[in-house]
């Protein structure tokens, strides 16, 4: 019997600008950076883009979000090429989803749901697939309620009213029972990850992160190092957390590595929350590997959004590697020219591995852990916090003046306090 390959959904991207909206602040992203972010995604989720159609106009329109004429082109180009699906960059009402469908006759959907689609397929820890669905059924629900208010107003054809009302109603219980569930289900998830953490937190290893814009090759590079590097002693390190492994490096030392999602401009709503408990690591973390991808035009301003992503989070201090990946898309004399500065690497051919792993253990090495005593003051409370935040407190005792820690620092760190050192 053929195999059958499901067709790839063939979709149609819509990318908007709108004049009189001042551009949200930091955002470098215009309608060409969108829409190349928006085929990008789509891609990653499995689709096939055969075309787009770009709008910029003073506002939004409150019933379709693009013009009348646009609607129209809309709907040409979507015949014409037998598109399944149509995406909306930037969000869309209820309202305006349901006036789009009926016009275009096709599914409609915007950058949100594409991305917790995204999420949702790619969501590896059993906390990251219980926030995914957590928040799509958030996205939902607001959806059903609109179709709810739509159905009462047509009210009164025969089978209409009665049958779909409790349809809707059972709709929403079921939603809400099962949004219930999954909050319970997450909180006892968070509980064990907060266990393993302290149990991993025992061992003082040094920890870095991937980061890097979605798609940039983070978690395929991430399967490449820990595959490269050899596990020693994997039960004293073993985790629920697939996104963790240790590795360890040519010289020996081992390393704990760790895989994250979240960095991508305007997330949606509930995923900020989701990610704010993986990013932790990163926080964690003594040294960044800032994945990017060489093959992106617009990698400079992917890279700035990840910066932004990690200013929020607090994280400025931690050294970073800047890593080139997908050097084998590139033909061999234009791989220099455009990793300027990075190691350039392949996650798929394995190709600059090496190179990245003796560059992460010259990077520790020059920034090993040192066990210091400190006294600060209350006054320096800035430093206190990043004790906290960059090292290991083995002990701390506070007195009217000030605190007494014990820690182990980073030796950049140490440096940061070295006036507040005691003997011991
Ligand atoms: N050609 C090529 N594709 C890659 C490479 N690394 C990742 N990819 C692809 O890029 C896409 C995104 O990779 P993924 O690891 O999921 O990115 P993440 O979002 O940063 O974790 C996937 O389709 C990968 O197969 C690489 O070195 N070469
Ligand atoms: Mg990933």
């Amino acid at each position: 019997m053929p195999t059958v390959t499901p067709r790839r959904e063939r979709v149609l991207l819509v990318a908007t600008e709108w004049t009189a909206r001042p551009a949200p602040a930091a955002c470098g992203f215009g309608l060409e950076e969108a829409l190349a972010e928006l085929a990008e995604l789509s891609r990653s989720a499995g689709a096939e883009v055969i075309g787009h159609v770009q709008q910029r106009r003073p506002a939004p329109d409150p019933a379709t979000c693009i013009g009348p004429g646009k609607l129209q082109e809309l709907g040409h180009l979507a015949a014409a090429g037998g598109a399944d699906l149509v995406i909306f960059d930037g969000q869309l009402s209820p309202t305006q989803q349901r006036n789009l469908e009926r016009a275009v006759g096709l599914r409609v959907i915007d950058r949100t749901q594409l991305i917790l689609d995204t999420f949702a397929r790619h969501a590896r820890t059993r906390e990251g697939q219980l926030q995914v669905e957590l928040a799509q059924l958030e996205y939902r629900l607001p959806r059903l309620t609109g179709r709810g208010v739509e159905l009462s107003r047509l009210g009164g054809g025969i089978g209409t009213r009665g049958p779909g009302e409790t349809q809707l109603e059972n709709d929403r219980r079921r939603i809400h029972q099962r949004i219930r569930h999954l909050r319970s289900a997450l909180e006892e998830v968070r509980r064990q990850r907060q266990q393993q953490r302290q149990k991993r937190e025992a061992v003082p290893l040094a920890t870095a992160a991937l980061v890097g814009y979605t798609n940039a090759g983070k978690s395929a590079l991430f399967n490449r190092l820990t595959a490269a590097g050899v596990l020693t002693s994997p039960r004293m390190f073993a985790t629920l957390d697939p996104t963790i492994r240790a590795l360890s490096l040519p010289s020996r030392r081992r390393v704990l590595l760790s895989d994250t999602v979240g960095f991508l401009r305007q997330l949606p709503h509930g995923l900020i929350s989701a990610f704010r408990a993986t990013l932790e690591e990163v926080r964690r973390a003594r040294l960044l590997l800032h994945v990017f991808d060489v093959t992106a035009p617009h990698r400079e301003e992917y890279q700035r959004q990840v910066r932004q992503v990690l200013a929020e989070l607090g994280v400025e201090s931690a050294a970073e590697i800047m890593v080139a990946n997908k050097i084998d898309l590139l033909p061999p004399e234009d791989i220099a020219g455009r990793s300027a500065g990075a190691v350039a690497v392949s996650a798929k051919t394995g190709a600059g591995i090496e190179e990245l792993l003796a560059r992460l253990d010259r990077e520790l090495a020059l920034d090993p852990l040192q066990t210091v005593r400190l006294r600060l003051p209350h006054a320096e409370g800035r430093l206190l916090h990043l004790v906290h935040e960059g090292g290991r407190v083995l002990r701390e005792q506070h007195d009217p003046d000030g605190v007494e820690i014990e820690a182990q620092l980073p030796a950049s760190l140490r440096r940061q306090v070295r006036a507040f050192e005691i003997g011991g």
